[in-house]
């Protein structure tokens, strides 16, 4: 079998902090040959143009280093500035700045540059996200001529808020580079087919009115699962229940509403917390009665939008608090700190209702981490976004709208209000998807896509966009 070589932006640290995605692709790893090549997290003043190979918890990693102003333009800059809000149709929290294309067009060079002496002819090459668009092409561009597949974990944009990006085409020639490009979901595929079917691309930016041959790269969905039955046994480990313990004594009869999210305006968090506001202004009768925790760590707080999407939920929890709070009751704790696993685990299992309502979401796997972590005989219910990859495939789930916050503070009235019966039945057919879809065989699927053409399977087709433009 030949050797997979994974790339992302970061690569893996080390202890069980890791999220379901590397323990999968570690698990990958382990059955056959390769290594993981990202950045190493070390920014210097020059970085040695070789990979260091390093030993992590059992698995090869090779990595490199970046100076202080490329990652700055390539990651807060290009990726996170630009990329993140316009593939989660948040044109408006946008910042465009020309130059930070360079530092993220240099750093995808230097990867290519200090991954390709390490490649063999057969390898495989799996590349991560939208940091590393440009990958296949650098390293084609140096002679590599192996197979590379593309996996983008957030949602792909509608061709209206890919046309705002500056080189556009350049990006989506990049992706043509691929021999295989992932997808979350269905809808992503249809915008990228709308795209590659319209493309009407700038003039003003990249190389001006060439249409994209995407005729050698296959694209589909590929929806990303977590480890449900991993979970099931986590949500009972003693850790867990150390968590469960501590939160009932102090939750005592309260029935406890949760919220698990990376601080991202993309996570739909005030709107939430608006909704749960709703619930009780129009439900008097839980007060006292339910407890609202969201916990919510920061990230990417350099960046200003993420900073304001923080002071909003400070406010709009404030304003809950002091609407609502009494000296015995408090209606919602706001909890800004990442958990381990096994903690989590003891709060999706505890929570009668978990609230999984972002804006956009390329899949989320706090929704199918709930799933797997109930108790079968008397689980929670599932309030989830509509506009969360997640939504495709679990139907069990109470979907709504959330820009609607009247509709979701409806549907929490739902889910707090439902009978075992129905539970049960909603919780079997979502807890059976998040087995079907569970990251192994995400990761099995795509990889047996990939393989080379002797030995990929008979579903293997062509999509050929040969793109006409005006
Ligand atoms: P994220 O935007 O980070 O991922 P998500 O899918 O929800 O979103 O994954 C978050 C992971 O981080 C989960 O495993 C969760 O347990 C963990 N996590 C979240 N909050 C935490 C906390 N407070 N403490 C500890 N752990 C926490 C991106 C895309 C998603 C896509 C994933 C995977 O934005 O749409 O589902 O990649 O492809």
């Amino acid at each position: 079998m030949s050797r997979l070589i994974v790339v992302s932006n970061r690569t893996p640290g080390k202890g069980p902090a890791a999220g379901g995605l590397a323990i999968a692709l570690r698990k990958t790893l382990a059955e056959r040959e390769g290594f993981w090549f990202g950045w190493s997290g070390r920014l210097v003043d020059q970085p040695d143009r070789e990979a260091r190979f390093e030993d992590i918890d059992g698995l090869s990693v090779a990595q490199i280093d970046l100076t202080r102003d490329d990652h700055h333009d390539y990651y807060a800059g290009f990726s996170n500035s630009i990329l993140w809000p316009s593939f989660h149709l948040r044109l408006d929290l946008a910042t465009i700045e020309a130059h930070w294309y360079e530092g993220y067009r240099r750093v995808n060079v230097q990867f290519a540059r200090a991954l390709l002496p390490l490649l063999k002819p057969d390898d495989v090459i799996w590349v991560h996200d939208y940091h590393l668009m440009p990958l296949a092409s650098e390293l084609r561009n140096l002679g590599a001529r192996n197979r590379i597949g593309f996996y983008l974990h957030i949602p792909f944009p509608t061709s209206d808020a890919l046309y705002a990006i500056p080189h556009h085409n350049d990006l989506m020639r990049d992706l043509s580079r691929y021999d295989l490009v992932g997808m979350q979901a269905k809808r992503d595929v249809a915008a990228f087919t709308e795209f590659a079917d319209h493309q009407s691309p700038s003039s003003l930016s990249g190389n001006p009115l060439k249409s994209v041959d995407f005729s050698r790269t296959e694209v589909d969905s590929f929806p990303i699962g977590s480890d449900p039955d991993a979970f099931a046994r986590l949500s009972v480990s003693p850790a867990a229940t150390k968590m469960v313990k501590r939160m009932e004594r102090v939750l005592r009869e309260q029935k406890l509403i949760l919220g698990v999210d990376r601080l991202d305006y993309s996570k739909g968090l005030p709107q939430r917390v608006e909704a749960y506001e709703k619930l009780l202004a129009n439900n008097s009768r839980f007060r006292r009665q339910v407890h609202m925790l969201q916990v919510a760590p920061p990230s990417r707080d350099t960046i200003k939008e993420y900073q304001e999407t923080s002071d909003a939920l400070d406010a709009m929890c404030g304003r809950v608090m002091g609407r609502f709070a009494e000296p015995d009751w408090q209606p919602l704790t706001y909890v800004k700190r990442a958990y381990g696993q096994p903690s989590l685990a003891g709060l999706y299992r505890l929570a009668k209702v978990a609230l999984v309502t972002p804006l956009r979401d390329g899949m989320n796997l706090v929704a199918h981490e709930y799933v797997g972590s109930q108790n079968p005989a008397d689980p929670g219910v599932l309030v989830l976004s509509r506009f969360a990859g997640a939504a495709e495939i679990f139907d069990g789930a109470i979907e709504v709208n959330p820009f609607d916050t009247d509709e979701t503070a409806e549907a929490l009235r739902i889910a707090l209000d439902m009978p075992l019966d129905e539970r049960i039945d909603r919780w079997t057919r979502l807890m059976h998807a998040a087995r079907e879809h569970n990251v192994d065989a995400w990761a099995a699927r795509f990889l047996e896509r990939l393989a080379p053409a002797t030995t990929a399977g008979s579903g293997t087709r062509d999509i050929l966009y040969l793109a006409s433009v005006a």
